[in-house]
């Protein structure tokens, strides 16, 4: 689907086009999604708010209209053919199957369902087509971290196959939804203007005090390995998510992945550092070349230049930037990548739209 860079035009004919409900419109990514709705080519007939009780009332712009968020409920649902779903876990696992029953396609952007094996996880680039078996009406939206790196991974395994992923995350706050942003900000202005911090065993951490917000340390002058819970033997769902996620979409169950995941003080855009092993020798510009041609995918990769992916400049972008592309030193098999991609956006409200949209052609079709 073609992103088109102005609001769409008011007058333009949604007869016959399917109703889309945004169920959590009023939070970070629901915010992110009324903004690609307003800017992608436009599939929708009907869009429809959907946020809870609290909410109600609300009056949101989307497409250049205002519209009025409308509570939960059943009803709420009637006569909808997509909703998208962007709230906690618990209320996915509520909510998405009575929207599903009452015959909407739910594509869900929780962990309620990512690794249920009668709801697929889909990757518009990398396995749109699984979006056609979906036994509960469901379709779960991948955890951003691992749609961070699986479309330049997608294109990586269909020409070497995949073998192995050893990954480090460099996680940006907004992972960790408003709650997350808005301590990053506010430990920011703690620590702004004082040249003697950093210096000293705990320093950062006297003048942050106790507003470390969703995280486990300070962020602000910070890294902090960890985000998400705790798990058996030490690793963080987020972790395992990284793993259990990239073996399901990829359709590869027996793939060896490692990951280290880490909070940066960055407000959005998740990095990676890669080691990628194939089951066949890869050449470097031949990879490059892949990732060039790989839908969803901008090779920004000169050194020289100082040219490579930093989450400060790929912010509010759709693509997966990749740079610092080598061959591994001590591997003719194994690649190292650097890929950096906007957890809001493709890490969550894009991919939820391009499954959606990728559905929407389904109901057009059959008109
Ligand atoms: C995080 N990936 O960054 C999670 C959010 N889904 O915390």
């Amino acid at each position: 689907m073609t992103p088109v860079s102005a609001t769409l035009d008011r007058t333009e004919d949604r007869t016959g086009l399917p109703t889309l409900a945004v169920v959590g419109a009023t939070g970070a990514v629901g915010t992110v999604m009324l903004t690609l709705l307003s800017t992608r080519e436009n599939v929708w007939g009907e869009i429809r708010l959907i946020a809870s009780e609290r909410s109600a009332g609300k009056r949101l712009k989307v497409r250049g209209e205002e519209v009025e968020v409308v509570a939960i409920s059943a009803e709420a649902f009637d006569g909808v053919d997509v909703a998208m779903f962007d709230v906690p876990d618990e209320v996915s696992l509520h909510w998405a199957p009575i929207a599903a029953s009452k015959g909407a396609v739910v594509v869900d952007n929780s962990g309620a369902f990512r690794m249920d094996p009668e709801v697929p996880l889909v990757v518009p680039e990398v396995n749109a087509e699984a979006a056609r078996n979906r036994p509960k009406g469901i379709i779960s939206n991948p955890n951003c971290t691992t749609l961070s790196m699986i479309v330049a991974m997608g294109a990586l395994h269909h020409r070497y196959e995949l073998e192995q992923l050893i990954v480090a995350s460099y996680q940006a706050a907004s992972g960790a939804g408003q709650e997350g942003i808005d301590a990053l900000y506010d430990q920011l202005m703690k620590v702004a203007g004082n040249r003697e911090l950093g210096t000293t065993p705990g320093d950062v951490r006297r003048v942050i005090g106790n507003a470390l917000g969703p995280f486990p340390a300070p962020l602000a002058m910070n890294v902090v390995p960890w985000a998400g819970s705790l798990k058996e033997d030490g690793w963080s769902s987020e972790e395992l998510k990284v793993r259990n996620e990239s073996r399901k979409i990829l359709n590869l169950p027996n793939l060896k992945v490692s990951a280290t995941c880490v909070r940066v003080p960055v407000i959005t855009t998740h990095s990676l550092s890669v080691h990628a092993r194939f089951g066949r020798e890869v050449g470097v510009e031949e990879a490059r070349e892949v990732l060039r041609d790989a839908p969803g995918v901008l090779v920004f990769d000169n050194p020289a230049e100082a040219e490579f992916p930093t989450p400060a400049d790929v912010v509010g972008t759709d693509p997966t930037w990749v740079g610092r592309i080598r061959k591994s030193l001590d591997d003719p098999q194994a690649l190292e990548l650097f890929v950096c991609g906007d957890n809001l956006r493709k890490g969550a409200a894009l991919n939820t739209a391009q499954i959606a949209e990728v559905v929407a052609k389904e109901f057009t079709a059959a008109k």
